[in-house]
């Protein structure tokens, strides 16, 4: 182990924390024992050494007067705000004596642990916590308010997050962004496009809309929300009638060809057209450039599948490269999410077998908000760590009309006094992840990496994994799995993983090397993870689990009388909501605007830069407008989750439904409608 921290100057290695497919590889310059900056690590083999504008200014946020330094208790009412400085002894006293009380009189299910990943570091977001709530044996939290969706989708055509080695990318002679913002939100693919298209590649952007990745395409496709499902059938559609499809590749390496031909006959490009949005013509183009270009590269987002049909929809995109045979090319084929590739030992991380009821319920957190206002069996204590649902989960009011019950115990971890903390009891403080031990595992590039701390945690603020031990010793649990060290949990998660990718990675390496890659292999030929080892083009375990077996359109639910699909994705300078509460990222995105259609405006009356009210039956926002061609007739779209702001109402996941996707239990943000009004 370094001991960076303790050094007053000098330059010292780091890893990006937030949750970001680029985890990029960092260098921290310290003087007098504080950041003065941070750069990019030209030694990084993927990343070399270009960050974002976000991480850039990451010093402001971590050394924001507004940062916890100390354990708060609420002295007011819910919500309003009012806290008074306790010390740690007090707050873990008063957490593990209510836990206790709880547990005797209404068992642990009353108490629900709530998390993301804030921070991506695995003993942070899904280590210690995991160990102590098993042992717990609280209600577990389904994570799905990301990416389930489209992993399961994935999964079930291509056996789990196995995709391209990002880096094989720049081979590529075509692109398609599908529903990914990637210049704002994976740049370094974005990067890699724009090197390859030096070299004569076509990068295509499929979005609901043109923002700043799509106003950079050499081709961006506008579509209608919740309708690409359609797009990818009437493109295969096309491939089959033509003639286009590699039948060697299909043979060899797909199960349900003859049948997919057969099903996509019905998704003709006139039929496809009104479903979508794009011109006939245009699917023509689109499939017979898809075919005739190779190698091609499809990355797809995770705006598609914040949808009701989301799941299908990946699915269904995720069949493409294996119709043209695109996965024999180097640099040909798609990335969803590359993280099966470093799976370690999560069982051994997480001890499951920690949880004495097998049977304990889980709660899907994206409907937090009705399981805080409607369970049988309530919840009455909540810890939330790494997450701030008041902003980010979806339906809003009903989150936060959870959280304001007084009956309910709730405690937060975090850096800040978030939407979120100020309806806590307790608040406790959180070191930032340059002030942890922890191991990192891309999405993306398929390299493990390491943390260790470049500087002193700040005030009497403790890790994820320093408050789990002292829970856990307060509340009398003598599991010594409880108290192990940061490095025993690397050490552990490394051994006995089963996976050829990572097998001989160990923590000494990652201390020595700091960045070490998956030993990667071409996916094909090989045999994949699926029940029949292939391309699963029809799917019996989809069928099983009662949903259509081949890729199939589904519209996106009713959601009411309203007239605009509403889309609100995340913006260039935030992460999620984190940053959304520093001057400095505020300031270099300054406001969210509605975008809206010039068609609409002028039925409506509304101008560029008016104040415009968002409404629907769960809630309401206000906007300044920008109008023009960004989005379809009868879309708006937003960018950025933001913080309460004084005089602002910018809570726009008041606005979005909770209702759950068609696959693996995710979210469907952008599967809402909303009516908009002048502010008068
Ligand atoms: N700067 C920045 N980077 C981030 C984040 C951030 O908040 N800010 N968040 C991080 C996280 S947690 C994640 S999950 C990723 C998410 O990053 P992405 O994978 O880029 O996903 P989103 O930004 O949710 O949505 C991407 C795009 O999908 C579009 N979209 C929405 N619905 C549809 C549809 O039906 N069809 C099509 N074709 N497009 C649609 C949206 O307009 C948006 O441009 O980014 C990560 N990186
Ligand atoms: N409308 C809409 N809503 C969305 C989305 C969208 O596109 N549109 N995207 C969704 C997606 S994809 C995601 S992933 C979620 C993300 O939602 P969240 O997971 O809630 O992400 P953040 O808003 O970044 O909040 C992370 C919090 O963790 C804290 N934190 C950071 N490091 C640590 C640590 O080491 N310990 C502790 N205890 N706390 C820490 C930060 O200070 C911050 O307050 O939002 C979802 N919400
Ligand atoms: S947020 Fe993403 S792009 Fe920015 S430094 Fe972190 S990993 Fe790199
Ligand atoms: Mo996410």
């Amino acid at each position: 182990m370094n001991t960076y921290a303790s050094q007053k100057d000098g330059v010292f290695p780091s890893v990006c924390s937030l949750d970001c497919p680029d985890q990029c590889g960092l260098l921290i310059h310290k003087k007098d024992g504080k950041i003065i900056k941070v750069e990019g690590d030209p030694n990084h083999p993927v990343t070399k050494g270009n960050i974002c504008n976000k991480v850039r200014n990451v010093a402001e946020r971590l050394y924001d007067e507004k940062r916890l330094q100390y354990p708060l208790k609420c002295i007011g009412k819910k919500g309003e705000g009012k806290f008074e400085r306790i010390s740690w002894d007090e707050a873990i006293q008063t957490i593990t004596s209510q836990w206790k009380q709880l547990i005797e009189t209404e068992g642990p299910e009353s108490i629900i642990p709530y998390s993301f990943y804030g921070n991506m570091g695995n003993l942070s977001a899904e280590g210690m916590d995991r160990r102590f709530f098993n042992r717990l044996g609280a209600t577990q939290l389904d994570r799905t308010i990301c990416s389930t969706a489209g992993a399961m989708g994935y999964k079930y055509t291509m056996g789990g997050s196995f995709g391209v080695d990002p880096v094989d990318t720049i081979h590529a002679k075509l692109f398609i962004f599908w529903g990914i913002n990637a210049v704002s939100t994976n740049m370094h693919q974005w990067a890699i496009a724009q090197k390859a298209r030096k070299n004569g590649a076509k990068i295509v952007v499929i979005d609901v809309h043109k923002n700043q990745t799509g106003r950079m395409a050499d081709w961006f496709i506008p579509i209608l929300p919740g309708t690409d499902t359609a797009l990818a059938l009437g493109m295969m559609h096309i491939l089959f009638a033509e003639n286009l499809v590699d039948e060697a590749f299909l043979q060899e390496y797909t199960v349900g060809h003859g049948e997919l031909r057969d099903h996509v006959v019905q998704y003709d490009p006139s039929t496809v057209s009104k479903i979508t949005g794009v011109p006939d013509e245009d699917i023509y183009k689109l499939a017979r450039l898809y075919a005739e270009t190779s190698p091609s590269f499809i990355r797809i987002g995770n705006g598609i599948q914040h949808h009701d049909n989301g799941g299908m929809c990946v699915r269904t995109i995720a069949c493409l490269p294996a119709l043209t045979g695109q996965w024999l090319h180097k640099g040909g084929g798609a990335i969803k999410s590359n993280s099966s590739y470093l799976g370690y030992n999560e069982t051994w991380l997480q001890r499951p077998d920690l949880l004495k009821n097998k049977n304990t319920r889980i709660i899907n957190m994206n409907a937090i908000g009705e399981a805080l206002l409607s369970l049988e069996k309530p919840v009455k204590s909540m810890y939330v760590y790494q997450s701030n649902p008041a902003v980010v989960a979806p339906s809003g009011n009903k989150v936060r009309t959870g959280l304001e019950r007084e009956d309910l115990f709730l405690v937060v971890h975090d850096l800040f006094l978030t939407e979120t903390a100020k309806y806590a009891d307790i608040i406790l403080p959180a070191t930032s992840s340059y002030e942890n031990t922890d191991f990192y595992c891309s999405y993306w590039h398929n390299h493990v990496q390491i943390q260790e701390p470049v500087i002193e945690a700040y005030g009497e603020s403790k890790s994820n994994t320093d408050v789990f031990r002292l829970l856990a010793k307060e509340m009398g649990f003598d599991d010594p799995a409880l108290f192990e060290t940061d490095v025993e949990l690397i050490t552990g998660a490394l051994e006995n993983t089963g996976n050829p990718y990572i097998e001989g990675i160990t923590y000494e390496m990652l201390v020595e090397k700091k960045y070490v890659k998956a030993n990667m292999k071409p996916l094909f030929p090989g045999k994949l993870e699926t029940p029949s080892g292939k391309i699963e083009l029809y799917s019996q375990k989809m069928a099983n689990a009662g949903l259509p077996p081949l890729p199939t359109y589904i519209p996106l639910c009713d959601d009411g009388d309203f007239p605009f699909q509403f889309v609100p994705a995340p913006n260039h300078n935030f992460l999620n909501s984190t940053f959304s509460n520093n001057e400095k990222h505020v300031s270099l995105e300054k406001e969210p605007k509605l975008h809206l259609n010039m068609q609409d405006a002028l039925l409506r009356n509304i101008e560029d830069g008016d104040l415009v009210r968002v409404w629907n039956e769960r809630g309401e926002c206000e906007l300044k407008v920008s109008v023009g061609e960004n989005v379809l007739p009868g879309v708006v779209a937003t960018q950025g989750l933001w913080s309460d702001r004084p005089g602002t109402k910018h809570h726009l996941n008041s606005l979005t439904p909770d209702r759950i996707a068609d696959i693996g239990g995710g979210a469907t943000f952008f599967s809402g409608r909303v009516d908009v009004e002048k502010v008068k």
